[in-house]
C-alpha cells in the first residue's frame, strides 16, 4: 500500500493531523494498536484552550462541542481554606477555556474521518517504522486478520504518545532528551455527583494537592496528589472521599464536596519530557511522542493540537510547491512554544504540590506566591494568559 503521510497513533494528535491533511487534499492512513471502543472511552484530559476550540470550530469539528462543552470563564485557587477566583475573561481580554473530554474530541474526530472516507486501521499488531532517512519510509504492521501489511509513505508522523515506537526508532545519538520525574503522582476519579463549583478548583493543602474538575453538569473529575508508587488497590471509595473532603472541604467555603458513585479510578504519573529535534529524516514526532507535561497546567492535549497544526501547514506547503522550508522549520517552531508550556506546567506543579523534602520555609514561600497571584493583577494575568493558551507559532 502507498500513502502520502503515514500516521502512527489514533490519539488526538494523529486523528487531527489526518483531518487537517484531508481538508488540504492530502491523503493519509492512521495505524493504531488499540480498538476503536477503547480509545473512544479512554478518560484523559478535559480542558481545551481557546485556540484549540477555535481550530476545532474552524475545521468543522465543533458541532457537538458547542452543544455539550462547558465554557469556563475562570478558575479558583484554593489555599488557607478559602477560594480565590481568577477571572480569565477580564484578565485576557475575553478569552475562555472549554471543558470537553479528550475522548469526546477523539469520538468526533473518528466519526468525521470515517464519514469522509478516511482510513484508520484499528488493532494493528507489531507496528514498526523503518527507512526513516530514505525517500520512502515504511510502516509495517499486522492487521486484525493477521496479514502482514506494508505502508510505503512520503512521510511518517509519529503520533503514538509517550510509550510508542516512533521515538525509540530514531537512531541513538540523534535526539537530546530533557526529563524531570516528579516525586508524586495523581490519583484521579470520575464520579457521578453534584459539582462542588461551576469552575475548576486547584487546591494547595498541607496534606497535598487536590483538583476539582468535571466532565458534565453531573459528572465530576477529582484528583489527589499521592505517592509516586501508590497502589490503587489500597484506595477503596471511602478512603478516596475521606481524603478529598480533608483537602477540598477544609475551611469555610461552601458548598461542600458531594459524594456519589465512583465510575473510574486510576493513577497518573507526573513527569516532564522533551526531545530535540522533533524530527529525524522523514519522521516527524508530534504530541506526547515528542514531549510530556505534568497534568497540572492542563496542557498535554493542547500542545499536541498546536504541533499538528504546524505540521499540517508544513505538509500543505510541501505538496503545493515541493518546498521543504516549513518542514525544516517544524521542530524549531514547535519547540519554542513547547518550552514555554513546559515552564508553565513545571511552575504550576511546583507551586501547588507538597514535596517530601519541603521545609516549613518552602511552604510559606508557596503560600506567599499564591497570595501574590491572587492580589496582583500582573501576576494573575501571567497565569491567565498561559492557562487560556499562548499563541501558536
Ligand atoms: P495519545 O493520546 O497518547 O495517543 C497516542 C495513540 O497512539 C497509540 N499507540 C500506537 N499506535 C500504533 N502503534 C504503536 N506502537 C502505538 N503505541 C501507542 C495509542 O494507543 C494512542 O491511541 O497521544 P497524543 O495524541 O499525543 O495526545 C496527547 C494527550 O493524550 C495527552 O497529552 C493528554 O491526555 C494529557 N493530559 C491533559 N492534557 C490537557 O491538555 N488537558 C488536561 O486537562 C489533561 N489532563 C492528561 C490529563 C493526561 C492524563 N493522563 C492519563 C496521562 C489528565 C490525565 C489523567
Ligand atoms: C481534568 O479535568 O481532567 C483536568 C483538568 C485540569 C487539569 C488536569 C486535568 O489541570
Amino acid at each position: 500500500m502507498r500513502t502520502q503521510v503515514g500516521i502512527v497513533g489514533a490519539g488526538p494528535a494523529g486523528l487531527l493531523l489526518s483531518h487537517l491533511l484531508h481538508l488540504e487534499g492530502i491523503e493519509s492512513v492512521v495505524i493504531e494498536t488499540r480498538g476503536r471502543q477503547y480509545i473512544e472511552e479512554r478518560v484523559r484530559a478535559g480542558v481545551l484552550e481557546q485556540g484549540t476550540v477555535d481550530l476545532l470550530n474552524q475545521t468543522g469539528l465543533g458541532e457537538r462541542m458547542r452543544r455539550e462543552g462547558l465554557v469556563h470563564r475562570g478558575i479558583a485557587l484554593r489555599f488557607g481554606g478559602r477560594n480565590h477566583r481568577l477571572d480569565f475573561v477580564e484578565l485576557t481580554g475575553g478569552k475562555v477555556i472549554t471543558v470537553y473530554g479528550q475522548h469526546e474530541v477523539v469520538k468526533d474526530l473518528i466519526a468525521t474521518r470515517l464519514a469522509s472516507g478516511g482510513q484508520i486501521v484499528f488493532e494493528a499488531e507489531q507496528v514498526n517504522v523503518s527507512d526513516l532517512d530514505q525517500a520512502r519510509p515504511i510502516i509495517r504492521y499486522g492487521d486484525s486478520a493477521g496479514t502482514h501489511c506494508e505502508l510505503h509513505c512520503d512521510f511518517i508522523a509519529g503520533c503514538d504518545g509517550g510509550h510508542g515506537i516512533c521515538r525509540p526508532a530514531i537512531p541513538a545519538g540523534v535526539l537530546t532528551t530533557y526529563q524531570r520525574d516528579y516525586p508524586f503522582a495523581w490519583l484521579g476519579i470520575l464520579a457521578e455527583s453534584r459539582p462542588l463549583s461551576e469552575e475548576l478548583i486547584y487546591t494547595h493543602h498541607a496534606r497535598g494537592f487536590a483538583l476539582f474538575s468535571m466532565r458534565a453538569p453531573t459528572i465530576t473529575r477529582l484528583y489527589l496528589q499521592c505517592a509516586v508508587d501508590e497502589d490503587i488497590a489500597n484506595w477503596d471509595d471511602a478512603r478516596i472521599w475521606e481524603e478529598l473532603h480533608a483537602r477540598l472541604d477544609d475551611g469555610d467555603a461552601e458548598p461542600r464536596l458531594a459524594e456519589g458513585p465512583i465510575l473510574r479510578k486510576g493513577i497518573t504519573a507526573m513527569r516532564s519530557l522533551v526531545v530535540e529535534p522533533m524530527r529525524y529524516g522523514r519522521l516527524f514526532l508530534a504530541g506526547d511522542a515528542a514531549h510530556i507535561v505534568p497534568a497540572t497546567g492542563a496542557k498535554g492535549l493542547n500542545l499536541a493540537v498546536a504541533d499538528v497544526r504546524v505540521l499540517a501547514r508544513a505538509f500543505t506547503e510541501y505538496y503545493a510547491s515541493r518546498l521543504n522550508d516549513q518542514l525544516d522549520l517544524y521542530s524549531d517552531t514547535c519547540l519554542r512554544r513547547v518550552w514555554k508550556v513546559q515552564r508553565f506546567s513545571w511552575w504550576m506543579t511546583s507551586l501547588l504540590h507538597r514535596f517530601a523534602d519541603q521545609s516549613a520555609y518552602d511552604q510559606r514561600i508557596q503560600l506567599a506566591e499564591l497570595e501574590y497571584l491572587t492580589s496582583s493583577r500582573a501576576a494573575a494575568q501571567s497565569l491567565a494568559e498561559n492557562y487560556v493558551g499562548l499563541p501558536i507559532g
